[in-house]
């Protein structure tokens, strides 16, 4: 059945309506960056930069790395941004834009997420690196889409009961990373953990300024959860969303995100644009080798 043009939007020009590119615009392997200003710190260190773009905060460099053909995409900040990046990234390729039917040989992308990220546990100190096993989504995005084949219950309802989850809340999902793009990234130095993925900086992550939260001590709860020897080291606003929909649509995902603050010791990073150069640096390092 072609998808309706009120479904699948395309600009004048042909372009998915809120990414603004064209199926040829993108490599298969994609960075995901939450800050626009991010695509440049990435792109500078390409090669050759072939293809820019912006609309929104979704900003895309698309050039080369020693050969290898890398896309960078600025998502904005927070889950429902990425329902809109991860579908109309695989749109472009999974979907014939002309006939609006899906393609019979899909493709599945490489994505990597470079985000910047507050550790929850006291043990993981600024400046760290955390590699993402798992995204716990506790943001609902997820739930417009069919779950279960990618969610853990096991695990779910013991963070459930151990956290005595409000029930007005959206029932967590955990997903999984990619191993083969763990396997990739990953070494003895870089913190490994499971990633707790809010729908809000503040309140939704345990932060307090002027309104108290619905439930104080659910940090506390969460940094003394262990499920299988698996504890949440960090808490951000991406992760879950970009493992969910990658699993559901078949694609790979990763994420590595650079520890700025520390929520338990409440330690800011003196010089966070460093941490995240680095982050950078040693991602393309590993994905150009
Ligand atoms: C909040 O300041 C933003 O920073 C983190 C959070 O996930 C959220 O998007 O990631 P990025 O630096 O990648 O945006």
């Amino acid at each position: 059945m072609r998808i309706k043009a009120s479904e699948l939007i395309l600009n004048p020009d042909g372009s998915i309506y809120h990414l603004n590119l064209k199926p040829e615009h993108v490599a298969k392997t994609i960075i995901l960056v939450g800050d626009q200003d991010r695509v440049e710190k990435v792109s500078k260190h390409f090669d050759s930069i072939e293809f820019t773009s912006q609309k929104r905060e979704f900003k895309t460099h698309t050039g080369s790395l020693k050969g290898k053909r890398i896309s960078v995409i600025s998502t904005g900040i927070g889950p429902d941004n990425i329902d809109i990046v991860l579908n109309e990234l695989d749109a472009l390729f999974n979907i014939d834009l002309n006939t609006r039917l899906p393609k019979k040989e899909l493709t599945a992308l490489h994505i990597i997420r470079i985000g910047t990220s507050g550790a929850l546990q006291a043990s993981i100190p600024v400046d760290s690196f955390v590699l993402s096993s798992a995204g716990l989504d506790i943001n609902g995005m997820l739930h417009a889409y069919q779950t279960e084949h990618i969610s853990h219950p096991d695990y779910e309802n013991a963070f459930i009961k151990h956290t005595q989850w409000n029930i007005y809340r959206a029932r967590p999902i955990l997903v999984k990373n990619s191993q083969e793009l763990e396997d990739l990234l990953m070494e003895d130095h870089i913190y490994k953990g499971i990633t707790l993925t809010a729908g809000g900086f503040y309140g939704p992550q345990g932060r307090v300024l002027r309104l108290p939260l619905q439930d104080p001590d659910l940090n506390r709860k969460i940094d003394s959860f262990s499920f299988g020897g698996l504890k949440v080291t960090n808490l951000e606003m991406e992760t879950s969303a970009i493992y969910g929909l990658s699993k559901l649509l078949g694609h790979h995902a990763v994420s590595l995100n650079a520890i700025i603050a520390n929520r338990a010791t409440g330690d800011f990073s003196k010089n966070p644009s460093i941490t995240i150069e680095n982050l950078i640096t040693y991602t393309l390092n590993k994905i150009s080798a």
